[in-house]
């Protein structure tokens, strides 16, 4: 049985919808960033960074942090959505994710969604950015079925939750014609449905 200590955000959302992908069984325990739970002396003994998700696999008596990590243990564990063939595609873009789509996604979130007003700079710096991203994303699916290639992969996985704020994101993500149709196709996905859900009983991933 896999434990998920998680929040409702996108990282938190990658490792449910995986688990959910693999048809695991876990539990989840609510870490609540709004009270500083991940602050707490316990919280910090499997979470050296304070952060959101950790898992912890009872069965086999391991604990891990990153969600980049958490993806790539479940998915060699599970040997699905990381091909042995197509590892160093994936690594790439599921690196990309983690070193720079996600933190740069999130900055904008908090300049232009949570504190507008509160720095020019910073609002049009990280703006700018993920414009940028949503352009290279969607020249990259102009060419390629999914991030890595032609499977659904973690790459996929990492990167989905965090399109999945394009509300917040006021960038239009209709105008992006493959990067739409990537999101639309994983939207449909039945676990990623359930997984997005995991903390907000019929939460959905919002239409573009
Ligand atoms: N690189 C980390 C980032 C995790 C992260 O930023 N988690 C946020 C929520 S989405 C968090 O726990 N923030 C609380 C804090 O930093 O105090 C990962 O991918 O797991």
């Amino acid at each position: 049985m896999i434990e998920l200590f998680s929040a409702n955000t996108p990282n938190g959302k990658k490792i449910s919808i995986m688990l959910e992908e693999i048809g695991y069984e876990y539990k989840v325990t609510k870490i609540d960033l709004n009270k500083n739970e991940q602050f707490k002396p316990e919280f910090k003994k499997i979470s050296p960074l304070n952060k959101i998700p950790v898992i912890i696999d009872h069965k086999n008596f391991t604990t891990i942090f990153e969600s980049g990590a958490i993806l790539i243990y479940l998915a060699e564990l599970s040997g699905k959505f990381y091909n042995k063939k197509n590892r160093l595609e994936i690594n790439q873009w599921l690196m990309a994710q983690m070193g720079y789509i996600g933190p740069m996604l999130g900055q904008h979130h908090q300049f232009h969604h949570y504190n507008p007003g509160k720095s020019k700079f910073g609002e049009e710096r990280y703006f700018k950015i993920s414009k940028r991203i949503y352009q290279e994303l969607n020249e990259r699916l102009s060419e390629s079925k999914f991030l890595s290639g032609n499977e659904y992969t973690i790459a996929d996985i990492a990167t989905f939750p965090w399109i999945a704020r394009h509300e917040w994101h006021d960038i239009g993500l209709s105008q992006f014609k493959n990067l739409t149709r990537w999101y639309n196709e994983i939207s449909e996905r039945e676990a990623v449905k359930k997984g997005f859900s995991f903390m907000s009983k019929d939460e959905l991933p919002p239409k573009p």
